[in-house]
């Protein structure tokens, strides 16, 4: 099941809007059949080791790290795959709440008379999953706020300056996270101020994250990086819906994806931000700020994870927080996270947190 849970990995920020499951089929202490999500969710995981497996699949131990599907899509049903395949034994890491699913495949394979185990290693199924479980049960993202900054926790100095606080291991580091999510999200003033592409550069893979744009107004430059890139990767705006006609239409010819979002107050609602994106199929976002974003984001408690690069450098009051004001009146009312991992990454320092409800 672990080498299941890590080839599933491997379709992370490839497969949405489904799961990046992985399956691994055993017989006699020898592997046969090796498979996770293809690219865009299908074949699914258990079709392509089966593929490889072929005959040998007859009475083996499958492994799999979500329930196999029972619903008819473009292809037959899994569960129906391995009945087919008369496979021995099915160990599930943990079930499939699609409600196509939802216990379903499991059903199948029994009352075809084939044992199904459940819950092997399912912490870390439902860790690597987490996107497709928070659209599926919450009907937003799962959301990554990631932040790199100064000792004292500034994203800039006073005059802006903000390449390069953390190292290239870091920022290498952030490509990779990039890639394993299915977009990469910013607020329109990091978008006016930094003029970033967001692209995954440098590591040789050939998928690129969306990327989002947070812009009530879409007052995002028109001849930036974004608006450049739009036809060869995809760039969605989340904006008001009350923004110039012109503007709208400039940014649809460029080739950008449009979602109109409701507001709260004078902002963009951060939930209905979140349930527009999953409408739209995204199940990982990586939210790279500005300061803004980010605290609207952990004001309305809508950040799962917490990504922080630490540089061992002081900017001072002077500079820019990387959190902007959140309004708490106690220390109680702040979303508070749980460490999860903790390791130098270069001349910095990586930290990992979880939301404590997750
Ligand atoms: C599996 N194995 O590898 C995946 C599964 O649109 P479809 O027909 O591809 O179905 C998508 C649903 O299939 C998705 O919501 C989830 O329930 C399941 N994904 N199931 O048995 C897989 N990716
Ligand atoms: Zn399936």
């Amino acid at each position: 099941m672990a080498l299941a849970l890590s080839l599933g990995r491997r379709g992370l920020g490839r497969t949405w809007p489904n799961p990046a499951v992985g399956c691994v089929i055993v017989k006699d202490g020898r592997i046969l059949g090796r498979g996770w999500t293809q690219p865009g969710g299908r074949p699914h995981a258990e079709t392509q080791a089966l593929t490889q497996a072929g005959d040998a699949a007859d009475g083996a131990d499958v492994y799999v790290t979500l329930e196999p599907c029972a619903h008819h899509g473009k292809t037959p049903p899994c569960a129906q795959a391995l009945i087919d395949a008369n496979v021995g034994a099915v160990h599930v890491a943990t079930l499939d709440p699609d409600p196509r699913v939802n216990g379903q495949g499991c059903e199948m394979l029994r009352a075809a008379g084939i044992p199904v185990s459940m819950g092997l290693l399912e912490a870390e199924a439902l860790a690597a999953n987490a996107g497709f479980f928070a659209r599926t049960q919450r009907e937003r993202p799962f959301v990554t706020l990631k932040l790199a900054s100064s000792f004292d926790g500034r994203i800039a100095t006073a005059t802006g300056e903000s390449q390069w606080i953390t190292g290239p291991a870091a920022r290498r580091q952030v490509h990779m996270a990039r890639a394993r999510h299915d977009a990469v999200m910013i607020g329109g003033g990091t978008a006016r101020h930094d003029d970033p592409s967001l692209t995954v550069r440098g590591l040789g893979i050939d998928w690129q994250p969306a990327r989002v744009v947070v812009s009530r107004r879409l007052d995002i430059p028109l001849m930036g990086a974004l608006a450049r890139s739009a036809k060869d990767v995809p760039v969605v705006i989340c904006h008001g819906g009350d923004g110039d006609a012109v503007l709208l239409r400039t940014w649809q010819d460029l080739g950008a994806i449009l979602l109109p979002c409701a507001l709260k107050g004078a902002q963009l609602d951060p939930l209905d931000v979140l349930q527009q994106l999953a409408k739209h199929g995204l199940t990982r976002v990586f939210c790279e700020g500005g300061s803004a974003l980010a605290a609207s984001l952990i004001e309305a408690d809508l950040v799962d994870e917490l990504v922080g690069f630490t540089a061992g450098v002081a900017i001072g009051a002077e500079g820019l927080p990387a959190i902007g004001a959140l309004g708490l009146g106690q220390l109680g009312d702040a979303p508070r996270f749980e460490l999860d991992a903790c390791r130098a990454i270069g001349a910095d320092i990586m930290h990992v947190w979880r939301r404590q409800s997750i």
